[in-house]
């Protein structure tokens, strides 16, 4: 077949790189070689040819004029901004000749890689580089920022990422939106919802903020943050209270059902009020009719688990499908992250065994802590597919750290960054549109596969490329080195051992582009629990530290400031991605902070008006949005901003960077603030976050 790159005029597939559950089907329309529109796919079972306006406006981000094209090397201070352009020879040749000799005076353990999935592809998010670094010997990295505390918590109730199907969900007549801002972070969800509504279906959205998700709903339901798990328990107190629990289901497919019959009675509605904000009436009200309507659905979103007790919360959420028994109807039962069911050979990508040393790993969410503190030191940093001066907590420190003239860094990006703004050596990404790759998505159940539909932009290479001049470079002559794209996929979808991974090789996988995990409608039959069942009570949980029944436990006491701070995600940009592009920063206006009417009284606070927030770590400036979208004390934000349009906009400067109960997950929302009237106006705040009056 002709590859799609040569095709001039017309119309190519592509699957979307971006972190985020949809993982739609795209259609790339193309004139004179280039990209000029971006449409869904509409043969696509899932996302059925729509798709968000932050990808239908990706041309603007791909051909930006301020994308990087060669490699370039600091001629500034760090963080200064200040390069120049370097071949790629003299590039890869620096690098390496940098980490010999860190290899020869202070061991490769120096040398800390640092990625996330700015490019969900997996050969090149998470297969040659596996690779280079397990050879080089590097410290390793925890990959926590995302969702860990909250997957760890979902398994111990079901085994593992093992959720309900979207597909099944046209029958479903509850949906209950814990935690997620569909709207804007998972959008085929919401369609499939509003169609079933008009069946008749039901939307309960329960959430610190009534941002776009909460105000579409039939009923929102508002609570304090970090109190998720003494809602459920309350909804269980009712459900055993009022005998409304499936005692057939609960005896055959899960353990412990007794024993949380005997716990719950602690929680009951009035105490659960008190610790939540949600009325007592309305939990009765929520636990009956999360009885009455079947099949129903919770779609648990991030949100929850970013807090010191958030894989607790998540645990306690994933037991309530099981107490209707809700598993068994289709359409029935929950969904945190279903990226179990396309488990590929990991191994087989990855080459574990390539690695002779046991170097140590590092959570990332702690890179201030390893910047400053790591023993022995973190003497050179590979950055790529991840924005740390923004996304990471505490990210002020980050910033200092990277300051440090003794840290060697390389960026490896499609932009000069906030991150890359602090490197030695910048390198020049490829966008996914120019690379081959798998994608699987964590929400529905297909495997994806792309090709390359434009060439390489400027000099860019893609991360598998860089890792293999690097490779090379360092004298590495593994075969493990010499694999191709093609090659690489072709070793990650053979000789898996997942049960749920279709058959499929590379030849079949072009000519069908997506293929549909299977046999997964009765996963819950058979679960990856000790116990093969739904735990209800877990023994792994004991042993792992943990409280073995779902419990509430209170957020860490934070230092003392009056609000707790919520700095979630935003409609135009995808974490930190897209936040540099002028279109999609235009679209989002500028920063604000929502805060409760009463609370804006007291500190005489008016809407508009911009407001300093502040704590211990740092400090931002936003437009206050003054009303009823948050509960009193509670202050939220949204958007990771870029530096490019004002310098007090890192919300990230004010998170902290401890470690949640599970999967040494981000605690990004567990923060406590201050705020008060800043002297500046909002026109001129405006001004600086996207040029304009
Ligand atoms: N447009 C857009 N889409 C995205 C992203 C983006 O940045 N922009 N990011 C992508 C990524 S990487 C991820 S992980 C997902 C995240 O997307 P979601 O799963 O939606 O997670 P968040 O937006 O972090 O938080 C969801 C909601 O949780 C609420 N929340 C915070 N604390 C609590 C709490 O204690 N209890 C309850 N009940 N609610 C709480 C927040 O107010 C927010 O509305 O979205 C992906 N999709
Ligand atoms: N305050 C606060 N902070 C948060 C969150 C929050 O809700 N609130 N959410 C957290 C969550 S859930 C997540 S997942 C993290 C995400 O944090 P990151 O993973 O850092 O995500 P992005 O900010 O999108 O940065 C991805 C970078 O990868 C680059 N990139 C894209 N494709 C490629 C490629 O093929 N190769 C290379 N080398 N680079 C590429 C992009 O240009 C971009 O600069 O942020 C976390 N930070
Ligand atoms: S960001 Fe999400 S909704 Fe938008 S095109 Fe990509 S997968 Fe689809
Ligand atoms: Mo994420």
């Amino acid at each position: 077949m002709e590859s799609l790159i040569n095709v001039q005029d017309g119309v190519v597939p592509s699957v979307c790189s971006l972190d985020c559950p949809d993982q739609c089907g795209l259609l790339i329309h193309k004139k004179d070689g280039k990209i000029v529109k971006v449409n869904g796919d509409p043969d696509h079972p899932v996302t059925k040819g729509s798709i968000c306006n932050k990808v239908r406006n990706m041309g603007e981000r791909l051909y930006d004029p301020k994308r990087l094209q060669t490699p370039l090397k600091r001629v500034g201070e760090k963080g200064e901004g200040k390069f120049e352009p370097i071949s790629w020879d003299e590039a890869i040749a620096t690098i390496a000749r940098h980490w010999r000799q860190l290899i020869s005076e202070e061991g490769a353990q120096s040398i800390l890689p640092y990625s996330f999935y700015g490019n969900m592809g997996k050969i090149h998010s998470e297969g040659m580089d596996r690779r280079f670094f397990h050879r080089l010997g590097a410290s390793q990295l925890d990959q926590t920022i995302c969702s860990s505390a909250g997957n760890v918590g979902y398994g111990y109730t079901m085994g593992g990422g093992f959720g309900t199907d979207p597909e099944e969900m046209t029958d479903t007549k509850l949906f209950i939106f814990w935690g997620i801002n569909a709207a804007s972070t998972n959008m085929h969800q919401v369609m499939i919802a509003q169609k079933a509504r008009k069946n008749g279906a039901k939307l309960v959205v329960i959430d610190v903020h009534k941002n776009q998700t909460g105000r579409m709903a039939d009923w929102f339901i508002p609570i304090l943050p970090g109190t998720d798990s003494a809602l459920a328990l309350g909804i269980m107190n009712v459900l055993y209270e009022e005998n409304l629990v499936d005692r057939d289901f609960l005896e055959k497919y899960t353990v412990g059902y007794e024993e949380l019959e005997v716990h719950v009675k602690k929680y009951d509605p009035q105490t659960v009020s008190t610790i939540t904000g949600v009325p007592a009436d309305d939990i009765y009200k929520l636990a009956r009719m999360y009885a009455d309507f079947s099949p129903s659905l919770i779609r648990i979103g991030n949100g929850p688990q970013h807090h010191d007790n958030g894989g607790m919360i998540v645990r306690t959420i994933s037991c309530l499908p099981a107490l209707t028994g809700q598993w068994q109807l289709k359409g029935g039962g929950a969904v945190k992250s279903n990226g179990a069911y396309l488990a590929y050979n990991t191994s087989a990508l990855q080459r574990p065994e390539l690695r002779k040393n046991s170097a140590r790993t590092i959570n990332m969410i702690q890179l201030a802590e390893a910047l400053h503190e790591a023993d022995p030191p973190v003497r050179s940093l590979f950055v790529y597919g991840s924005n740390p001066a923004v996304v990471a907590p505490n990210a002020g420190k980050v910033r200092e750290g990277l300051l440090r003239e003794d840290l060697f860094t390389v960026v490896h990006d499609l932009f000069l960054t906030e991150t890359a703004k602090y490197a030695d050596i910048v390198l020049p990404a490829t966008s996914s549109y120019e690379n081959t790759d798998i994608y699987t998505s964590y929400w529905h159940h297909y495997l994806h596969l792309q090709e390359p539909v434009i060439p390489p932009y400027g000099e860019s290479k893609s991360n598998a490329d860089v890792f293999r001049l690097l490779a090379e470079a360092m004298g590495f002559d593994e075969p493990e080195f010499k694999d191709s794209d093609e090659e690489l996929i072709e070793q990650a979808i053979s000789n898996v051992t997942n049960p749920y991974f279709p058959e499929i090789n590379l030849d079949q996988l072009k000519e069908k582009r997506f293929v549909k995990a299977k046999n997964t409608e009765n996963h819950w039959k058979n679960l990856n629990t000790p116990s093969g069942k739904i735990e209800l009570y877990s023994k792994r949980m004991e042993v792992d530290g943990h409280p073995p029944l779902p419990t509430h436990i209170p957020l860490v006491e934070d230092e003392d400031h009056p609000f707790l701070f919520v700095p979630g995600p935003n409609h135009n940009f995808l974490n930190s991605t897209f936040s540099n592009n002028e279109k999609h920063a235009k679209l989002e206006k500028a920063p604000q902070l929502f805060m409760n009417t009463q609370d804006a009284e007291k500190l005489g606070i008016k809407n508009d008006e911009t407001v300093r927030i502040w704590n211990h770590r740092g400090e931002c400036e936003m437009a206050a949005s003054v009303g009823d979208q948050v509960l009193p004390g509670v202050v939220v934000s949204q958007g990771l901003w870029s530096d490019e349009f004002g310098d007090k906009h890192l919300v990230n400067s004010l998170t902290p960077d401890r470690v949640a109960d599970m999967g040494g997950g981000a605690v990004f929302f567990s923060g406590k603030v201050s705020v008060e009237r800043a002297e500046k106006t909002v026109g001129e705040v405006k001004k600086e976050a996207v040029g304009i009056e």
